[in-house]
């Protein structure tokens, strides 16, 4: 396996990016614990897979990536939504099925696209992203541009075939891809051990003579370096890294899933290892950032999701007129 090593990192992030990446996982908090509350309250229903826990999984990567890049992320992909800049008035209306939604209220929670965005597409087809994403990287590399092709799956797809295919055509093919797997330790109601004798995902990347690194996903800091030179390598057109990204799943697999089958213990050390209040005391304790800046931060992030979710909610469902416009491709489109 080619492993990268963090310690080769000699710029560190400026205080102005530490700072960006704390206020991208509070917009990412916010708008989550939001929507699980309006939705325990029965204002709404709909499924719903949160990413709480997560959220430096995608905050730290994305914030490499230009708007012009791609992203493809699965039904647990808000954080990676919000992370690659998709405005939260889009998708909190999506989230709602409203008209004014980024997909016009077509796709929900687990569809979402926004190609303006560069978010290309939430898949619930466990794998599938991953072949999708190779797709977009190819069309980048036969246009020339230097654009970049993230796709975020968890710990479960690196099991499907279709992970396997796309690792072994990325490479083959040298496509500016990075294989971003969100390691929450769980699928669905099976554990990470359950799944797979592998130790680490990461290391998969081997068989495919692929840049392949486990790092430790709770860590925006690490994260941010690892994931700087993968992106970086792939923009270079020196070919795909599998990164893995170790984090944790803090809710249950879906929106009213209770988790008893997960050990009470471990459950409450994840709780306890919160990478969200360990960040803002970072950031205080290490890098200097004053704690006011952090409180102005997250009481934006919960007056913008007000906004979002106030404005979503004003908006009206698609007219059953529209039912199959934008579904299918028109004839001269083709
Ligand atoms: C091809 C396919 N098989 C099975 C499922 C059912 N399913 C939905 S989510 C899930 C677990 C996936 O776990 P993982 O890839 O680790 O992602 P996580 O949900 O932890 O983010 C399964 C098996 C599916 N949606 N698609």
């Amino acid at each position: 396996m080619t492993t990268i090593e963090t310690t080769t990192i000699e710029k560190k992030p400026d205080q102005a990016t530490l700072v960006g990446l704390y206020r991208t996982a509070a917009r990412i908090l916010t708008f989550d614990e939001t929507y699980r509350s309006q939705m325990m309250s029965g204002k709404f229903a709909g499924m719903y897979y949160s990413p709480r826990g997560q959220e430096f999984a995608a905050a730290s990567v994305a914030a490499h990536l230009r708007p012009s890049d791609y992203v493809v992320t699965t039904y647990r992909g808000l954080h990676d939504q919000i992370a690659k800049g998709v405005p939260l008035r889009d998708l909190w209306a999506e989230y709602l099925g409203r008209a004014a939604g980024s997909c016009r209220g077509k796709g929900g929670p687990m569809h979402v696209t926004s190609p303006r965005h560069g978010l290309m597409v939430t898949t619930g087809v466990v794998g599938s992203g991953l072949p999708i994403a190779n797709g977009l990287a190819l069309a980048a590399q036969m246009r020339g541009t230097d654009q970049v092709a993230v796709v975020n799956f968890g710990d479960g797809a690196s099991n499907i075939g279709a992970f396997h295919e796309s690792l072994n055509l990325a490479s083959l093919w040298k496509l500016p891809v990075v294989f971003v797997c969100q390691n929450n330790k769980w699928a669905e109601y099976t554990p990470l051990s359950g799944g797979t004798t592998v130790a680490n995902i990461a290391d998969r990347a081997a068989a495919y003579s692929m840049a392949g690194v486990t790092t430790d996903g709770n860590d925006p800091v690490g994260l941010y370096a690892v994931a700087g030179q993968a992106i970086e390598r792939a923009r270079r057109g020196e070919g795909p890294t599998l990164l893995e990204a170790v984090t944790y799943r803090f809710c249950g697999h879906y929106f009213g899933d209770q988790s008893e089958y997960i050990p009470s213990d471990e459950l409450a050390a994840a709780n306890e290892a919160d990478p969200i209040p360990r960040y803002r005391q970072r950031l205080v304790n290490e890098f200097g950032v004053p704690a006011a800046d952090l409180d102005d931060i997250d009481r934006e992030a919960k007056e913008e999701v007000a906004d979002a979710a106030e404005w979503a909610f004003d908006q009206p469902l698609p007219d059953p007129s529209e039912l199959t416009t934008d579904v299918y491709a028109e004839e001269s489109a083709r």
